[in-house]
């Protein structure tokens, strides 16, 4: 009989070091590392981690969906899975990765949302993300890999360690009494109505390896058929931590994981969720009753002429001051003006008079971060935030300080300095809260960022009382005239309205 001839598998190739193995495309084709660690993954000999990233890899590959997935990284070893997966990397805080695999799925419902989490990063820090999802049928797969210890760390006791396992912190043993029993996250799970596929598998052995390819895969299919949550844990060795040699180890999980986490298919059904409380799909303009065209006097949507690409304004001031209000109007115009918008806001644990603030982005295109490290604008309503936030505004920006004059030792070269005595003109106008709007006027003023007719047909919806409605008519009005009168002719502390 002739001799078969096996064909050689074609070799992967980088410009800097040959791959021996053949591997999957939903990998990088070169993993950046430090220099002197490029032949190597940052994995243990032996450790789980690499065995259920190949399996994934490969799953995503056949299922041909790499293109259109999104993997959220954990906290734990395998927080470096981004310096693999060539798919769309998230990666978050501890045990968060359910709460934001949630996030992605329902804003990008066409992607596969996969969580990947370790036993300490799913079952201590992150019991709640996990149960919450899985009750809620999130469209998402998890994959939880279990090694019974903290692996990062360095062996701390896990929710998932056996009893009579040593740790670094149960070093005699996990003990009922004192450290409570394993947790079984399958069939936690499992007791919840909405998950549709809940499988434990091993990696124990090739024939386990080989059913957990098979698990993951399914839980990918499922996904992509547009079934609910999907769930794989994978009792998975860590060698290193276990004080054992990668064959050991992998002993050590048939004959002392398994019988304590036994195998199985816990769910595999298509759970009927009652389909009676269907979210309306709507525009946040029209939840919150914003999608009626401007009217009145009021500028329609668009007709603004916006000279930026993104602009990113910070306000900040005291509690009382409105710093927070000024923000949710600004981003409401922009939205009325038909710009993406995002309003951050951040303020102390006091009501009033501890320090507030807010980021508000308005944007022509979609808003990666609704958190501004660099904001064109900062509208400052007292000292001690302009004290604070000065250095933080982009060159060439602008800064509006509530006050007349600058403080004398400051000196502001980076930016465009306005000063407007904005609590002065509130209190003539007969109402000191109305300074944010005596500000808002001045800051559309200044920089035409957004029609001032927007910031009346705005005010017109959230005022309803008509005298505080006159008032801010006339505050607005007051912030525009004085920019135009006062600051234009130059009459601020800067001779020019610029800094020196
Ligand atoms: C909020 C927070 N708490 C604690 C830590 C420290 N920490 C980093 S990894 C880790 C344990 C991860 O263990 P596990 O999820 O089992 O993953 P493994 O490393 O075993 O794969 C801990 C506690 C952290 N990074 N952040
Ligand atoms: S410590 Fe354990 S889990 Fe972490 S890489 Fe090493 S073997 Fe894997």
């Amino acid at each position: 009989m002739a001799e078969r001839v096996i064909p050689e598998e074609p070799k992967a190739t980088s410009d800097k070091y040959e791959v021996v193995h053949s591997k999957s495309a939903a990998f990088y084709p070169e993993y950046e590392r430090k220099a002197e660690l490029k032949h190597q993954t940052h994995y243990c000999p032996g450790c789980g981690h690499g065995v259920v990233h190949k399996l994934i890899a490969e799953a995503l590959e056949d299922l041909g969906v790499q293109d259109r997935t999104i993997l959220v990284s954990p906290v734990g070893c395998s927080v470096f899975a981004y310096y693999y997966f060539d798919v769309g990397n998230v990666q978050v805080a501890h045990g968060r990765a359910p709460a934001a695999a949630t996030g992605l799925k329902r804003a990008c419902p066409d992607k596969i949302v996969i969580a990947y989490q370790g036993d300490g990063d799913l079952a201590a820090i992150g019991t709640a993300e996990i149960i919450h999802a899985a009750n809620r049928g999130e469209k998402v797969t998890v994959f939880f890999v279990n090694n019974a210890i903290y692996g990062m760390t360095g062996g701390q006791m896990a929710p998932t360690t056996l009893v009579g396992q040593r740790s670094t912190t149960s070093p005699w043993g996990r003990r009922p009494v004192n450290e409570g029993f394993p947790v079984h996250v399958a069939e936690l799970l499992s007791s919840l109505q909405a998950p549709v596929y809940i499988e434990r598998v091993a990696l124990s052995d090739n024939k386990n390896i080989m059913k957990a390819r098979r698990a993951i895969r399914k839980a990918l299919e499922l996904q992509r058929d547009g079934a609910g949550f999907s769930f794989v844990e994978i009792l998975s060795p860590c060698p290193t931590i276990w004080g054992k040699d990668p064959i050991e180890a992998r002993k050590w999980v048939a004959e002392q994981m398994i019988p304590n986490f036994p195998l199985n298919v816990f769910r595999d059904r298509k759970v009927e969720i009652p389909n009676n409380n269907v979210p309306p799909h709507k525009t946040v303009a029209e939840v919150l009753g914003n999608d009626e065209p401007a009217t009145g006097d009021a500028v329609p949507a668009r007709r603004h002429h916006h000279h930026f690409r993104e602009l990113g304004i910070k306000i900040a001031g005291f509690g009382g001051q409105g710093v927070l209000l000024l923000g949710q109007l600004l981003a409401e115009m922009g939205m009325r003006e038909g710009l993406e918008v995002s309003w951050l806001p951040s303020y102390g644990p006091e009501m009033r008079s501890g320090s507030a603030h807010c980021h508000v982005c308005l944007s022509k295109d979609r808003i990666g971060s609704p958190l501004l490290s660099r904001p064109q604008i900062l509208i400052a309503l007292n000292e001690i935030s302009l004290r604070k936030f000065a250095a933080e505004v982009a060159p060439g920006g602008v800064i509006l300080y509530g006050r007349e004059k600058l403080p004398e030792d400051l000196s502001l070269p980076q930016a465009q300095v306005v000063c407007v005595p904005a609590p002065e003109i509130a209190d003539k106008l007969g109402l000191a809260k109305v300074a944010n709007i005596v500000m808002l006027g001045a800051l559309l003023e200044e920089t035409e960022c957004l029609s001032p007719a927007t910031a009346m047909t705005v005010l017109e919806a959230k005022v309803k009382n008509p005298t505080l409605l006159d008032l801010d008519r006339k505050a607005l009005d007051a912030g525009r005239l004085y920019i135009d009168h006062t600051v234009a002719v130059g009459a601020v502390t800067q001779a020019d309205g610029f800094a020196q």
